[in-house]
C-alpha cells in the first residue's frame, strides 16, 4: 500500500498537488490566496510526510514479522538540518514537488529554504548521528535513534564588530511538521532520593523528584522510501502542570515554578563540544534520555519475548560517546531491581547489549562526574557503579595485586565515564584507523591489554544522498550520465570515473559543475551578506567548530603571511583566493572567540587593501550551520583539514569536500590518512608533523619561541599582531593569544607553520595548471565510496551489532 501511494505520487504530480491543497485548507486552515511561504512549506511537508507513513508501517510490520534484532542509537545530539528537501530527494519526487508548487505560483526553492535547521547538535558527533540515521534506513537496519527534543538547538551566531555574539535558537516556535507526538509513550524518570533495602532482600530506589519523558517520533525514510526507521526524541514534562496551593493564594509564579524547573531538562542543547562543564543539569539530561530510551526498548522486548536474559539476541544499543554511559548502571538496575536478576548475570546481559563509540582522546574532553554529585542525583546508580568497578577488578586481577589507577572507574573523587562505558560495553570503537590505533596506545592502553578483542575500528562516513546528490545537483547529474543511477546507494560505483580524469571533455564538464556551484555561492554571499567575491578565484574553505586543535589560527596567520609576501613582492605567483571561514565557538571558550575576532580583524585589514584585492579576500559568514555547509562544500576548490596530528579523531567535513571534488590541504590526522590512501599522494597536499612526531616534540620540550625565531615570515606576522597592526583601536587585544603562541603553543601552530606555508605555495603552483587541477579533482571524487556512511553502517551491522542489513 505504501509503495503504491509512493508510485502514484511519482507518476502523478496531480495527486501531490491535491494533497498539498487539502493540507493547506484542512491542516493549516488557509486558502491559497492567504497562504504565506511558511504555510506552503507546512502544506508541502505534510503532503510529503503522508507518503512516508505507509512504508513506515510496512517497515514496522516486517521487523515484527521477522523478529529482527534492532539497533538503538543513543545520542545526545542529532544534527539533522532541514528535512523537506531531503525527504523529497529520498522519495524521488522532486520534479513533482517542483511542478506542484509552480502550479500554485510558488517557488519550490524558496519554500525549501524557509525551513529552519533542526540544529540539535554541536558539530561532527551530532552530524554523524544524522548521517547514520539516513544510512540505517537506506541499507535496511531496523533502528531507532533516541535523543532529546531540545526546545532550543545550537545558538545563533552573529558578529558585532567582529566579535561572536550568541542568540537563542527557536526552531520549535513554528510547528515542526515532521513529528508525531506519542501521548501513550510517556515514562516517569526519577532523580535523587533514597535507596532502600526491602525485607525480601530487594533493593528499591525511591526518587525524590520525578519528571516525565514524552516521546515525539520523526520518520526517517531511506532511499526511495523502501525502509523507514524512527527518530524518537524525548521531551521533559512536569508531572503537575501547576501547583494548586500557591495558585489559589494568588502566587502564580510559585505555582508555575515546579513545571518550569522540570521542563528545563529538555530546554536547551549544551553548546560546548569539547570541555564538559560538570553541570548538574547536563547530568540530568544524560540520565533523562538514557533512562527513557532503555525503559522504552525493554518494554518493546518484553511485549514479545519471555526471557529478559535473551535481551542481547534482539537488542544492540550504541552509545554515541559517553553522554549516555549511564546506560550501563541503569540497565543493570532495571534487570536487578525490576526483573530480579542477580547482579553478575544482569551485568553480563547488559554488556551483551551495549557498545560504545569514542570520539576524542583529548583529556580535557573526557567526561568525569564528581562522586558527590552522582550520589545526590543518582544514588542507586552510584552504588551499582561501585559494584561494577569492583566486579571488574576482581575478574581481571589476581588477588592481593594492587590495581593500576588507569583501570579504575572511580578515581580521585570522580566517575570516569569513558572507563565506565568501556567496561560496560561488548565492543568499543574508534572512528578512524589512526584514532583507533591511538586509543589502544594511549587513553585505553591498560583496558585494551585486559580486553584485547574489545576495541575495533569503524571509520566514519557521510551520506552521499545529502552531501552529494542533494547539495550538488550539477555534479550529481554529471555522475549519473557517466555511471548511471545506482551510485546514490553504492558509492563504490564512482570508481568508474577515475579513468575519465584523463578525458579532456569529462574534465571540462567536471570543472563546469564546480564553476556552477561557485557562481551559486557567489550569489549567496552577495544576497545574504552583501559580500562581493570573484567566482574565478580559488575558493579555499575551512568550516568546523572553532577550536585551538583545529588550528584556524594557523590558517589566518598563513593568510597574513601570504599578504605580507604579496606586498613585498608584487609579481610573486600567488593564486587568487577567496579564503572562507565558518564556524562557532563555545560561548565560554575565550581563546576560540579571540581567534574569531582575529580572523575578522585581519579580514578587515586585508580586504581594504587595494594592492592585493585581486589576489586575496577573507570571508567569514556568520552562523555556519548544516544548510550553509550544503552551499559551501560543493563550491570548494580547496578543503582545509589542518588539525594538530593525533587530535582530530576522524573529521567528516574532509570526506564531504573530497566527494564534491575539492582537493585537501591537511595533516596526517584522523580520516585524512585514509583519504590520502585512496586519492593518492599526488592529489592531496599533506604537510606537517605526524602524530608520533607531535608526541616526540612535546616530550623533548618543544619551544615555540625557537620555531618563531627560525621562521621570519611567522615572526613578522606574530609581531604585527602583537603591535596592533590589525587592531589599532586596541593594540593589546591579542596579548593573551600572542603570549600563548610564544610561550606554550600546545597545538604546535609554530612548529607546523613553515611546512603549511610551503604546502600552500604548492597549492598555488598546482592551481596554475587548470587541467591538472581538474584531473586531481576528479580523482578525489572517484574513490570516495569508502567514505559513504552506508559502508560505515554495514561495518557496524556486521562487526559490532550482529544485525541484518537488508531492505
Ligand atoms: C559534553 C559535555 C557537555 C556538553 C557537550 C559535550 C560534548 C558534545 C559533543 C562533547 C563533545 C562533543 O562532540 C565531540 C565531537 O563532535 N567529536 C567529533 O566527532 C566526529 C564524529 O566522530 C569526528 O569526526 C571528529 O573528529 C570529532 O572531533
Amino acid at each position: 500500500h505504501g509503495l503504491q501511494a509512493l508510485a502514484r505520487a511519482r507518476t502523478a504530480s496531480g495527486d501531490l498537488e491535491n494533497a498539498i491543497h487539502d493540507h493547506l485548507l484542512y491542516s493549516i486552515g488557509k486558502t491559497t490566496a492567504a497562504a504565506s511561504l511558511a504555510d506552503w512549506r507546512m502544506a508541502l511537508s505534510r503532503a510529503v510526510r503522508d507518503l512516508v507513513v505507509d512504508p513506515w508501517f510496512e517497515t514496522t510490520r516486517r521487523i515484527y514479522a521477522e523478529d529482527r534484532k534492532r539497533v538503538y542509537y543513543l545520542s545526545m545530539e542529532f544534527l539533522i538540518g532541514r528535512l523537506l528537501e531531503d525527504a523529497v530527494l529520498n522519495l524521488g519526487i522532486e520534479d513533482h514537488a517542483r511542478r506542484a508548487m509552480y502550479r500554485f505560483g510558488v517557488n519550490y526553492d524558496e519554500v525549501v529554504d524557509d525551513e529552519p535547521d533542526a540544529a540539535l547538535g554541536n558539530g561532527g558527533l551530532g552530524r554523524l548521528a544524522a548521517c547514520f540515521l539516513d544510512s540505517m534506513s537506506t541499507v535496511g537496519v531496523a533502528a531507532y535513534g533516541y535523543g532529546i527534543r531540545y526546545e532550543h538547538g545550537l545558538f545563533k551566531q552573529r558578529f558585532r564588530e567582529g566579535w561572536q555574539i550568541e542568540q537563542p535558537e527557536d526552531w520549535l516556535t513554528q510547528v515542526h511538521p515532521w513529528e508525531f507526538q506519542r501521548s501513550e509513550s510517556v515514562y516517569p524518570i526519577g532523580f535523587g532520593g533514597e535507596v532502600r533495602q526491602k525485607e525480601d532482600g530487594r533493593t528499591v530506589w525511591e526518587p525524590a523528584e520525578t519528571v516525565l519523558a514524552a516521546a515525539y517520533d520523526t520518520p526517517v525514510p531511506g532511499w526511495r522510501g523502501r525502509w523507514v526507521n524512527t527518530l524518537r526524541l524525548w521531551s521533559a514534562q512536569a508531572t503537575q502542570v501547576y501547583d494548586l496551593e500557591p495558585f489559589s493564594r494568588g502566587d502564580y509564579l510559585a505555582a508555575a515554578a515546579p513545571a518550569v524547573l522540570a521542563e528545563t531538562i529538555s530546554r536547551v542543547l549544551y553548546p560546548d563540544d569539547s570541555t564538559p562543564q560538570g553541570k548538574e543539569l547536563r547530568l540530568k539530561q544524560e540520565f533523562f534520555f538514557t533512562a527513557a530510551s532503555l525503559r522504552d526498548l525493554v518494554r518493546r522486548f518484553v511485549a514479545h519475548h519471555k526471557d529478559i536474559r535473551k535481551l542481547p539476541e534482539k537488542v544492540a544499543v550504541q552509545l554515541n560517546d559517553t553522554h549516555p554511559a549511564i546506560a550501563g548502571p541503569e540497565l543493570v538496575r532495571i534487570l536487578v531491581d525490576e526483573h530480579g536478576l542477580e547482579f553478575d548475570e544482569a551485568f553480563l546481559v547488559a554488556r551483551g547489549c551495549l557498545h560504545y563509540t569514542n570520539h576524542t582522546l583529548m583529556p580535557e574532553a573526557l567526561e568525569r562526574w564528581p562522586v558527590d554529585l552522582m550520589w545526590r542525583v543518582l544514588p542507586r546508580h552510584m552504588q551499582l557503579i561501585e559494584r561494577i568497578d569492583e566486579a571488574h577488578a576482581v575478574s581481571t586481577h589476581a588477588a592481593n595485586q594492587p590495581r593500576p589507577d588507569s583501570v579504575k572507574i572511580i578515581d580521585g573523587g570522580n566517575v570516569r565515564m569513558g572507563d565506565l562505558a568501556f567496561i560496560s560495553a561488548r565492543k568499543v570503537n574508534g572512528v578512524s584507523a589512526l584514532h583507533t590505533d591511538l586509543m589502544k596506545r594511549t587513553v585505553f592502553r591498560d583496558l585494551h591489554a585486559l580486553h584485547p578483542d574489545r576495541i575495533v575500528n569503524q571509520t566514519n562516513g557521510v551520506t552521499p544522498r545529502r552531501w552529494l546528490a542533494g547539495c550538488n545537483p550539477a555534479l550529481a547529474s554529471l555522475l549519473t550520465e557517466a555511471v548511471g543511477h545506482g551510485w546514490e546507494t553504492d558509492l563504490e560505483q564512482l570508481k568508474v570515473i577515475a579513468p575519465l580524469a584523463d578525458d579532456a571533455g569529462f574534465r571540462t564538464r567536471f570543472s563546469k559543475a564546480k564553476q556552477t556551484n561557485k557562481d551559486l555561492l557567489t550569489k549567496y554571499l552577495k544576497a545574504k551578506l552583501d559580500i562581493t567575491v570573484d567566482p574565478t578565484a580559488m575558493f579555499d574553505i575551512q568550516i568546523k567548530r572553532i577550536h585551538e586543535y583545529k588550528r584556524q589560527l594557523m590558517n589566518i596567520l598563513e593568510a597574513a603571511a601570504a599578504w605580507n609576501e604579496m606586498k613585498r613582492n608584487p609579481s610573486a605567483p600567488f593564486a587568487p583566493r577567496v579564503r572562507i571561514f565558518g564556524g562557532k565557538a563555545a560561548p565560554g571558550y575565550a581563546m576560540a572567540k579571540l581567534i574569531i575576532k582575529l580572523i575578522n580583524d585581519i579580514g578587515r585589514t586585508v580586504n581594504a587593501d587595494e594592492e592585493t584585492r585581486d589576489r586575496l579576500a577573507i570571508v567569514y559568514p556568520p552562523n555556519y550551520n548544516v544548510s550553509m555547509a550544503e552551499v559551501l562544500i560543493p563550491a570548494a576548490d580547496l578543503s582545509e583539514q589542518i588539525s594538530t596530528a593525533g587530535m582530530e579523531a576522524s573529521g567528516t567535513g574532509n570526506m564531504k569536500f573530497a566527494m564534491n571534488g575539492a582537493l585537501t590541504i591537511g595533516t596526517l590526522d584522523g580520516a585524512n590518512v585514509e583519504i590520502r590512501e585512496r586519492v593518492g599522494d599526488e592529489n592531496i597536499f599533506i604537510f606537517g608533523k605526524t602524530a608520533d612526531e607531535v608526541t616526540e616534540a612535546r616530550e623533548q620540550g618543544y619551544d615555540p619561541s625557537a620555531a618563531i625565531a627560525a621562521s621570519p615570515r611567522l615572526a613578522e606576522v606574530v609581531e604585527q599582531i602583537a603591535s596592533g597592526l590589525f587592531s589599532p583601536e586596541d593594540p593589546e587585544r591579542y596579548r593573551a593569544l600572542v603570549d600563548n603562541l610564544r610561550g606554550h603553543d600546545w597545538f604546535m601552530v609554530c612548529a607546523d607553520f613553515d611546512a603549511y606555508y610551503a604546502a600552500q605555495r604548492e597549492v598555488d603552483a598546482a592551481w596554475a595548471d587548470k587541467n591538472a587541477w581538474a584531473r586531481s579533482a576528479v580523482l578525489n571524487t572517484a574513490p570516495m565510496g569508502w567514505f559513504s556512511s552506508d559502508r560505515t553502517i554495514r561495518g557496524y551491522a556486521k562487526d559490532v551489532w550482529e544485525v541484518d542489513a537488508r531492505v
